[in-house]
């Protein structure tokens, strides 16, 4: 029996800093900024801050499919936000994005800069400021909005549940992996059950849905999460796997992947993104930096 078997919560809570795990160094129960400093910005009419985890690339992925599609407009600097470092606790960034999460947009394009945080709430400015990515009728905008909003609700449970005490806790419980692996696979099952039948998750066309759900769950069936394929078995999710690797194959995506990526392989990589050619120039430059 191990001492966490035995806990029992004392009548309030306090904060212990030593309590560990991965984020042990940036997590705290309270809000608001920890330090003094401006964000930067760039020319194009969008700034976003991020880091290219699973929320972070549905935005940089939307984007470049805007460009894909010559929307002029969809131009943006995308700024590196770490949030191991605590990044996310400077002034600049509590100021456009109060809950300090990754990603944040600031929408320069009108009279007045605008500031849109969580990613999905991103993912929907953006489809309807440029007319792409959200059917346009009542029932294929609504259910293009279910299944968005369906990952804002599911992903924690593969993330922080699922994802928290397989990779990142200082030990293994049984009790909560079995509980979110549960969870998770029945998750894969909703998915597996609706592509069956659709090409993508609504139906016919490639919508913000795709964009929402393909960076956690299409990742985790491609075994880039966690390494967590093998345990969840995610080979006998036939018709998920069938549409990760459909999607992985997007030139959009595959650019969307690199921006603000700082682990993993070096050609992967473009810490920052100010223009389209940076993803030839910047990657090199690395490259060549790393010989
Ligand atoms: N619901 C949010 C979740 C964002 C989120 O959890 N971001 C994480 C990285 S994936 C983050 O910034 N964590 C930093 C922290 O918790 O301090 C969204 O979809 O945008």
């Amino acid at each position: 029996m191990t001492e966490q078997d035995n806990y029992t919560p004392p009548d309030v809570w306090t904060w212990d800093k030593e309590n560990g795990g991965k984020f042990a160094s940036v997590n705290r129960p309270i809000a608001g900024p920890t330090h003094d400093k401006e964000l930067p910005s760039g020319e194009h009419p969008l700034q976003l801050y991020s880091l290219a985890t699973p929320n972070g690339v549905k935005v940089t992925v939307m984007l470049e499919e805007l460009l894909a599609l010559n929307h002029d407009g969809a131009e943006y600097d995308a700024w590196l936000i770490k949030i191991n470092d605590g990044d996310q606790f400077s002034s600049g960034f509590v100021g456009i994005n109060p809950n300090s999460k990754i990603p944040s947009l600031v929408d320069r394009s009108g009279d007045k800069p605008i500031r849109v945080f969580e990613s999905g709430a991103i993912l929907l400015h953006l489809a309807e400021k440029f007319g792409e990515f959200l059917p346009t009728d009542p029932a294929g905008r609504a259910e293009c909005l279910s299944w968005t909003f369906w990952q804002m609700g599911s992903a924690p449970y593969l993330g922080g549940g699922f994802g928290h005490f397989y990779a990142y806790a200082p030990e293994k419980y049984e009790y909560p992996i079995n509980r979110y692996a549960m969870e998770t696979k029945r998750q894969l099952d909703v998915l597996n059950r609706e592509l069956s039948e659709r090409q993508f998750i609504t139906g016919d066309h490639y919508t913000i849905a795709d964009m929402a759900i393909w960076p956690w769950y299409g990742q985790l069936v491609l075994g880039r999460l966690y390494s967590a394929a093998e345990f969840l078995d995610v080979t006998t999710y036939k018709n998920v796997m069938r549409w990760a690797e459909e999607i992985d194959k997007r030139p959009a995506v595959q650019r969307g992947r690199k921006v603000n990526r700082i682990h993993g392989e070096l050609e992967m990589q473009l810490h920052e993104r100010h223009d389209a050619n940076d993803f030839e120039t910047r990657t090199q430059d690395k490259l060549d930096a790393a010989e």
